[in-house]
């Protein structure tokens, strides 16, 4: 067996190029949550994946906000840096054939001395694969990179191939963490993150700005965890779309959520969820605080 080799590596890039499904994909569960819209993750969230020869501690990172200005936005960006600040490796996560005005705002944060690996995602998406070759070429061109690996998260596609260029440039001889661990996240915050995304995934275009979740009770009662959490959207307008026709929507969010949370958790969960207006909610620092944002 060779050496075992650890270090932590940041996973950044522009909103929505899948960097929570990589994220999942490396470490094979759901630690991060995941939709089609932008701006889902809105926390640093470690993954960490012990392998024979080497353990692996990603942090997944908010997309970075280039568009909206408010405390919500302003501290996810916060997450951003601080997290490129701490890692030993860099994943700049990009998607195949694009590359923005946002792909370059990201590009310019990267701190100079530390490795980093372009990631292009969303090889699947690529019909002719002959465009990828004067992509990754224009990639190279836009500045100094360890290595360009093209991958496909939602396949899981060469996810061997990254592994093995990040795990070069891993600078500790020992584990940072037990074997066992897979995040560093709790599963009171787990059980928010679980019905954040279903919210998003079942409503996310009808919630023009979003909407966040706090879990009020957590209990472990032998076997059993006994949730209640409340959905805090903004307005009035907005807790009926949540709720839907007879309670039809907020029921399925819960049992979707529920059920991830018995997958993760291991064990039954007893899950309630309400729905409550506190509008200006991304606006208020105080607030913020209180919900979890740093
Ligand atoms: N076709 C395809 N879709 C992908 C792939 N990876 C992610 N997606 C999709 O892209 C969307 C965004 O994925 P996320 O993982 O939430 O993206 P993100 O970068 O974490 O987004 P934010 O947290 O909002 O910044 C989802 O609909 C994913 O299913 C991929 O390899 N191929
Ligand atoms: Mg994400």
């Amino acid at each position: 067996m060779s050496e075992i080799r650890s270090g932590r590596i940041a996973i950044v890039g522009r909103p929505n190029v899948g960097k929570s499904t990589l994220l999942n994909a490396l470490i094979g569960e759901k630690v991060s949550i995941v939709s089609r819209r932008a701006q889902t993750t809105r926390h640093r969230i470690m993954g960490i994946l012990t392998a024979a020869d080497a353990q692996y501690v990603f942090v997944d990172t908010p997309g970075f906000q280039t568009r909206h200005v408010n405390a919500l936005n302003q501290a996810m960006n916060r997450g951003v840096r601080q997290a490129l600040a701490e890692v030993d490796v860099i994943l700049f996560v990009v998607e195949a054939c694009r590359l923005d005005d946002r792909d370059r705002a990201v590009r310019k944060l990267l701190p100079e001395g530390c490795p980093v690996i372009i990631v292009v995602n969303k090889i699947d998406q690529i019909k002719n694969k002959a465009e990828l070759l004067p992509y990754l070429t224009q990639l190279a061109g836009e500045a100094e990179f360890t290595a360009i690996v093209p991958v496909s998260a939602t396949r899981r596609a060469q996810l061997d191939a990254l592994l093995g260029e990040v795990r070069k440039h891993l600078p500790n001889d020992e584990l940072l963490f037990a074997e066992d661990e897979i995040t560093d996240r709790s599963e009171k915050f787990l059980a928010a993150e679980y019905i954040r995304e279903k919210l998003f995934r079942l409503i996310g275009d009808e919630l023009p700005y979003g909407a966040t979740v706090e879990v009020e009770r957590f209990v472990v009662d032998g076997e059993l965890r006994r949730i209640s959490a409340a959905i805090v959207v903004d307005r009035a307008g907005h807790k009926s779309i949540v709720i839907g026709k007879g309670g039809e929507v907020v029921k399925r969010i819960a049992s979707e959520a529920r059920q991830d949370m018995e997958r993760m958790f291991g064990g039954p969960v007893f899950l309630e969820v309400f729905v409550k207006v506190n509008s200006g909610w991304a606006d208020d620092a105080q607030l913020l605080k209180s919900l979890g944002y740093e």
